[in-house]
């Protein structure tokens, strides 16, 4: 079985088109995994959600790692964190390389904003950006830290988010690799591709480039296969998915006062045993406490 860390450098390595899926705590990265995806995007938005605060800091960065080792300890695919801006400048990004790589995170996502960050869809054009130098010195510190060599730093843009023109784009891209970065993350906050297709044009190929069509969710696959994209990120769907079913069970049971008209629409309870894998403990009783027998 290969680690975690080379199973996301395969799929950043990748020749074709790879898709990685959001997930929040450890029941939706196991439901991810079961879905087929090869890989899990830790995302800021959808923890933090999860924990009921803004996307925004709000939860310590040893919050965070402790809702990923839960995720981690339900897969066996990579996750991908997304640590934001690093929390903090260098020096904290070093502690959480040497941090997720003791959970078994494959890699993580830094972003070249200022912390505290704010999500990229909140009043995007007044966001400001890190310097890039200082940024690069973030990267360094984390490849220089890690000490599996599988472990991947993507590195991602925020240039186009913020409302600056694509050469700046380019031109941190460029910084980003120099100071090793595995791969490069391209965000855009706009309806249509053209934004990211564009830059994948130009980027030809120096290295791995990520995408998180959030907004322009309508593209299809093949045209991210065209352009050269090594990895998509499906960033928020397992969050936004159980927000709407959350939201229509209360809304049900509130209303009608019973659960019967929304029996059939939710899992079983057995369905819960079975994901939380409760027959192995059934058979580890048998095992390992007294007076229960020994077959299994
Ligand atoms: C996240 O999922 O937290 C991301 C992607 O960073 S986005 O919300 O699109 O910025
Ligand atoms: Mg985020």
């Amino acid at each position: 079985m290969k680690s975690k860390s080379t199973q996301l450098r395969d799929l950043l390595s990748s020749p074709s088109t790879e898709f990685i899926m959001e997930a929040h705590n450890g029941i939706s990265a196991k439901i991810v995994e079961e879905a087929g995806f090869r890989g899990i995007w830790g995302s800021g938005l959808a923890i933090s959600s999860s924990m009921g605060v803004r996307d925004a800091n709000e939860a310590s960065w040893t919050q965070v790692v402790d809702v990923l080792e839960f995720m981690s300890d339900a897969t066996s695919i990579p996750i991908l964190m997304d640590a934001d801006t690093g929390f903090g400048n260098f020096n904290n990004v070093r502690r959480l390389v040497q941090k997720l790589e003791q959970i078994q995170v494959a890699g993580m996502c830094l972003e070249d904003k200022l912390f505290p960050k704010t999500n990229s869809f909140i009043d995007s054009e007044s966001q400001r950006l890190a310097d890039p130098e200082e940024f690069a010195g973030k990267i360094r510190a984390a490849k220089d830290s890690q000490t599996d060599t599988d472990f991947c730093v993507v590195a991602r843009l925020e240039s186009l988010i913020v409302g600056h023109q694509m050469e700046e784009a380019l031109r941190r891209a460029e910084t980003y690799q120099a100071a090793g970065a595995d791969a490069i993350l391209v965000h855009s906050k706009r309806k249509s591709p053209e934004q990211v297709l564009e830059f994948a044009q130009v980027w030809d190929g120096r290295c791995p480039l990520v995408v998180v069509p959030t907004t322009y969710f309508e593209t299809p696959a093949s045209e991210f296969e065209r352009a050269g994209v090594s990895l998509v990120i499906w960033g928020n769907h397992m969050m936004r998915a159980s927000i709407a079913a959350m939201q229509r069970a209360a809304e049900s049971v509130m209303q009608h006062k019973s659960v019967a008209p929304i029996d059939s629409d939710i899992v079983s309870v057995a369905e819960i045993f079975r994901l939380q894998n409760a027959e192995e403990l059934k058979r580890a009783e048998q095992r390992y406490l007294p007076g229960a027998s020994v077959k299994v």
